[in-house]
């Protein structure tokens, strides 16, 4: 399912949000700098703690990292690098596809239900609202079929299962139960200004 609200991302009390980072990965302005602000002190410790894949790289562009939320009421940022725009010729936006795709992929090996996403990379990295958007209602919408077809792959193999998962065979008395079919991952595009948030209406009519 897809939410699109305007409000503050520090706000949600999602199972994970997002944080549009920078390489460094230890605070900055913006929705980063937002972010800590609210997390407190612990996220930047946490955050120092991520391996640098080379000096001062703890997040290449594209990629994406995990820390708890600490003071947040959500319980995970995920921290994702997006693109600096230039003119959308030198790789933008397979970039930041790649933050969708990488930011979806780490919450649910998290176990998150629930991920709220900012407007990566359109606000200091200067990525035009339009195009950003299409690139994330596409990704998410993709991510979200996908798990959707291998969630019901996995009932069909399972019908008798508790969620369809277990691998167990079914006990006699759960024989002829129908398993409800596992909560469909809830993703919010949460916008700081209402201009985004009509864009991503849009895109979604
Ligand atoms: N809740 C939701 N969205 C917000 C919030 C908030 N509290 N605050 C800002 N936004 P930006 P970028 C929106 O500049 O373009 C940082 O310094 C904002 O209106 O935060 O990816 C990092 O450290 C815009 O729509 O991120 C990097 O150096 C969106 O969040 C650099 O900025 C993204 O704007 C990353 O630049």
């Amino acid at each position: 399912m897809i939410k699109i609200i305007q409000g503050d991302i520090t706000t949600l009390a999602v199972d994970a949000i997002v944080n549009a980072a920078n390489q460094v990965m230890l605070g900055g302005g913006g929705v980063d700098g937002a972010i800590h602000r609210v997390a407190g002190r612990e996220l930047y410790e946490a955050c120092l703690k991520v391996p640098e894949v080379r000096p001062g790289v703890r997040c290449p562009t594209g990629e994406a990292r995990i820390t708890p939320g600490f003071k947040l009421p959500a319980k995970y940022v995920i921290h994702t690098v997006g693109p600096v725009y230039r003119d959308g010729q030198h790789g933008e936006p397979e970039k930041l596809a790649a933050c969708y795709r990488n930011s979806l992929a780490l919450a649910a090996e998290n176990g998150c239900k629930s991920i709220a996403f900012p407007c990566i990379s359109t606000g200091i990295y200067g990525y035009p609202i339009e195009e950003a958007a299409k690139i994330a209602v596409r990704e998410v919408g993709e991510f979200l079929a996908a798990k959707n077809a291998s969630d019901a792959e996995w009932e069909g193999a399972c019908p008798h299962a508790p969620n369809g998962r277990a691998r167990t065979p079914a006990a006699p008395q759960d024989r002829g139960a129908v398993a409800p079919r596992p909560p469909e991952m809830e993703v919010v595009f949460c916008c700081f200004s209402e201009r985004d948030a009509k864009v991503y209406r849009q895109l979604m009519l």
